[in-house]
């Protein structure tokens, strides 16, 4: 078998019971041990309690699996040196049997194969600053354009250069939306300052724009933008500081590629000493509730 699916999971796509997606490469990669697997239960448990069936992708041994268990999670979270999977590595990390962690780009992918159309996640990759001359533009963007699935995610952080990554999706085709929100969301800050095209007031509008592209034989993603709440939203001016300081950080120690995402996310953990992962914690919930509600939108049209 290629992709192990739950038998939770088979039986709820099975019986019209909406599927919520979840990465792992925020639990190997984006927070530290136990903070990551609380989180990762956490969500599951909040996807439950609003009517959905969670499924949280990783590769275990060269098999991805598409629903984890508690134990499997629990694996994830502390044990060190899982492969950060993207597209390119899958190949190689089942031909060799290796662990690895699903980004936005490989959990859409194994999502789109077992049959789940929305993913709850915190961030995006996106096009990196200074990207015009490192390349450096995630694969998650290029995913978005073709593989069918709705991500929900807190807009991106300014770790990346936001306008750029919008003129990508633009380019791609990609529909950003913004939830209850007119602006692109700045993950760990409420407001990019960045207009989107269209602001969505409810989960139903989403479902339908899904609907929609679906019918039409549009392949690709959505991206919805949820903004942070205000309760924990810190403000751009204060997290830049940390974010331009884990920056020169990086250049100034050669880091590239996929190191990138991973190194900057903890420096910033790091010197906001723990405010920036309070912070990426309850996003992340904030994204499980308005993700449960999409998917539960999407299987009524269905009927
Ligand atoms: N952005 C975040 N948190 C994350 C990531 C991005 O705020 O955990 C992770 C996601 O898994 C995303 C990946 O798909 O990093 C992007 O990595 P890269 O920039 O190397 O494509
Ligand atoms: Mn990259």
């Amino acid at each position: 078998m290629l992709v192990k699916v739950s038998k939770e999971v088979q039986e709820a796509i099975k019986n019209n019971i909406p599927v919520v997606a979840l990465e792992s490469t925020i639990i190997s990669h984006g927070m530290p041990y136990p903070k990551n697997v609380e989180t990762a239960l956490n969500v599951e448990k909040i996807i439950r309690d609003n009517g959905c069936v969670p499924a949280t992708i990783g590769i275990i041994d060269g098999t991805p699996i598409v629903g984890m268990s508690p134990d499997e999670i629990e694996l994830f979270g502390k044990t060190p040196g899982i492969l950060k999977a993207s597209r390119r590595d899958l190949p190689v990390i089942m031909a060799k049997k290796f662990w690895g962690a699903t980004t936005v780009t490989t959990t859409m992918i194994f999502a789109a194969m077992a049959g789940i159309e929305v993913f709850v996640t915190g961030g995006i990759g996106g096009v990196h600053r200074g990207a015009e001359t490192s390349f450096d533009i995630s694969a998650d963007l290029q995913e978005l354009s073709k593989t069918n699935v709705t991500v929900v995610c807190a807009g991106a952080k300014a770790i990346l250069d936001l306008p750029l990554t919008l003129e990508y999706l633009e380019t791609f085709g990609v529909p950003v939306l913004g939830y209850k929100s007119s602006n692109l969301a700045a993950f760990y800050s409420k407001d990019s300052g960045l207009k989107l095209d269209y602001e969505m007031n409810s989960s139903k509008e989403i479902a339908e724009a899904i609907y929609y592209k679906r019918k039409l034989g549009l392949d690709g993603g959505i991206l919805v933008s949820n903004p942070i709440p205000e309760e924990y939203s810190i403000p751009n001016e204060v997290i830049n500081v940390y974010i331009e300081k884990a920056l020169k950080e990086m250049n100034e120690l050669g880091i590239k590629g996929k190191d990138t995402t991973p190194f900057l996310l903890k420096s910033i953990a790091d010197a906001t000493e723990g405010k920036s992962l309070e912070a990426n914690i309850k996003l992340v919930y904030n994204n499980a509730k308005v993700g449960s509600e999409i998917a539960k939108e999407l299987i009524k049209l269905e009927k």
